[in-house]
């Protein structure tokens, strides 16, 4: 299974969140790399074994899919927070299309995987919905606050 990017929420500053998980492809660091080479700010990682009821609540969106019950047995490794302004929307990009046949090179998706049902990376689909999901994965206390040195050379 992989690794999957969660979400975000919008920040009392503008700025956002997203997380992912979904780490069980060879590819961790270059995946983590590609987030913080654009810019945004590490704000929580960790690795685990997802329970069953995490990943179906996560995915609860999609339980009438008949790919369903594959999804949730791929989720299996550890969420990552990501925070930016637009962060939803620009990680969504670094991404790529949910079905890598239709990922460009460069993205997450066109360089490392093949088929949806490995499709390596999650990524929130909104800020709110990225809120909800970094209220499933993490609890309170494990998200780090603090702010890269470089960010004035980052956002104005
Ligand atoms: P995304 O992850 O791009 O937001 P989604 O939310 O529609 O896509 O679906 C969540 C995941 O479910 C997706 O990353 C992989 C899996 N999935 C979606 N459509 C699929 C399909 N037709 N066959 C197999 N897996 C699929
Ligand atoms: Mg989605």
């Amino acid at each position: 299974s992989g690794a999957r990017l969660l979400s975000y929420g919008r920040r009392p500053n503008g700025q956002q969140r997203i997380s992912s998980s979904r780490l069980t492809v060879n590819a961790v660091g270059d995946i983590i790399s590609r987030f913080e080479r654009k810019g945004f700010a590490l704000k929580g990682l960790k690795l685990f074994q997802t329970p069953q009821d995490l990943a179906e609540e996560h995915y609860s969106e999609l339980k009438e899919r008949p790919f369903f019950p594959a999804l949730v047995k791929y989720i299996v490794s550890g969420p990552v927070v990501w925070e930016g302004p637009g962060v939803v929307a620009s990680a969504r990009k670094l991404i790529g299309a949910t079905n890598p046949l239709n990922a460009e090179p460069g993205t997450i998706r066109g360089d490392f995987a093949i088929v949806s049902g490995r499709n390596v990376v999650h990524g929130s689909d909104s800020p709110a919905n990225g809120e909800r999901e970094i209220a499933l994965w993490f609890k309170e206390g494990e998200l780090v606050d603090w702010e890269p040195t470089v960010l004035p050379w980052v956002l104005e």
